[in-house]
């Protein structure tokens, strides 16, 4: 057997992010040393507890969960934050009544600090929410980057951006809005990469037929709670709108438990740290090289989803 991969994550609360959670650990080849939660899409007392819920529920190893006290530039509309109160509140994490998974004294950037270095191999940072904690922990104790195996983040575009906003000009994606100057950092250390951006996630919307195969598969309790997830968000039907949900963040995921799900291109980019286009990833011959995920194969993902969670709770 080949040895698990150490993966760490920090979330930021949204469904997809609590979805990326209950994946990670289904995952055979994945080990996860720690999570933490960023209060950014999310609000950060039901997005911990759901955490600590998903771990509780389905999870065979102990999880230790951590809380980040940063705060963002740029905060995220509650419309959207709201919904990891639905997610915590959904019946099947709470039927024990208890929450067992333990809940670290550090914040979340000091808790990546000490988790990188009790851990004896070197970890894959997986950030689906904005990376103002791995900027804080670099800036804290800047040789964890030597424990860092690679950065896999849901982050940036090279087309069109998804945060509507006054004073944006719409370039940017949101986790890289959120926070600028976290990102802009990130992109001056040696951390290897891999951007999970638009160009990918746009290729797996939440629609109606996803939503019928989940309920297909609904007396299996880990799909059942795949799809309660999910039916707390708008689908893709006729057209986009601004809240159109994508399963983002379970792509990036799912990409660091079967890296042939997805198609990658080296590109060499900046951030644009501040100014209407604050956020935006650009193209630039002198900027630093990352692997740019572009392209995945929907249909792959999908079934990919649905085993993992079929093993999670049959
Ligand atoms: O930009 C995508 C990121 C992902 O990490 N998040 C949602 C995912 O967790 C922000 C976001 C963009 N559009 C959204 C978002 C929408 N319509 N609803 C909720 N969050
Ligand atoms: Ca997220």
């Amino acid at each position: 057997m080949t040895k698990k991969a150490k993966v760490y994550l920090n979330h930021d609360g949204g469904v997809d992010d609590l979805v990326s959670l209950f994946m990670l650990l289904q995952m055979d080849n994945v080990e996860v040393t720690g999570v933490s939660v960023i209060p950014a899409d999310g609000y950060l007392e039901p997005a911990t507890d759901a955490s600590r819920k998903i771990i509780d529920r389905f999870s065979t190893y102990p999880v230790e969960v951590a809380k980040s006290n940063s705060r963002g530039k740029n905060p995220f509309p509650s419309d959207w934050r709201i919904h990891s109160y639905f997610v915590d509140a959904l019946p099947i994490l709470n039927e024990s009544g208890t929450m067992e998974a333990p809940l670290s004294e550090l914040p979340a950037h000091k808790h990546i600090i000490e988790t990188l270095n009790n851990t004896e191999e070197k970890t894959v940072l997986l950030f689906t929410g904005p990376l103002t904690d791995l900027s804080r922990a670099l800036e804290e104790a800047p040789e964890i980057e030597e424990k860092i195996e690679r950065l896999v983040w849901m982050g940036g575009t090279f087309e069109n951006g998804n945060v509507q906003e006054p004073e944006h000009d719409g370039t940017a994606e949101w986790n890289v809005y959120w926070d600028p100057e976290a990102a802009y950092q990130i992109w001056k250390t040696g951390i290897e990469i891999d951007l999970v951006a638009l160009e990918s996630t746009n290729k797996v919307p939440l629609t109606p037929a996803v939503r019928n195969l989940w309920a297909k598969d609904r007396n299996y309790e880990g799909v059942d709670f795949l799809g309660n997830c999910y039916a707390g968000v708008p689908p893709l039907v006729y057209s986009e709108t601004n809240s159109t949900y994508y399963l983002w963040d379970v792509l990036t995921t799912a990409a660091v438990g079967r890296e042939d799900l997805v198609t990658r291109k080296v590109v060499h980019c900046s951030v644009i740290p501040e100014g209407p286009s604050q956020g935006r990833t650009v193209i630039d011959p002198n900027g630093k090289p990352v692997n740019l995920v572009y392209d995945t194969n929907p249909d792959a993902f999908f079934a990919y989803l649905v085993e993992l969670a079929k093993k999670a709770a049959p």
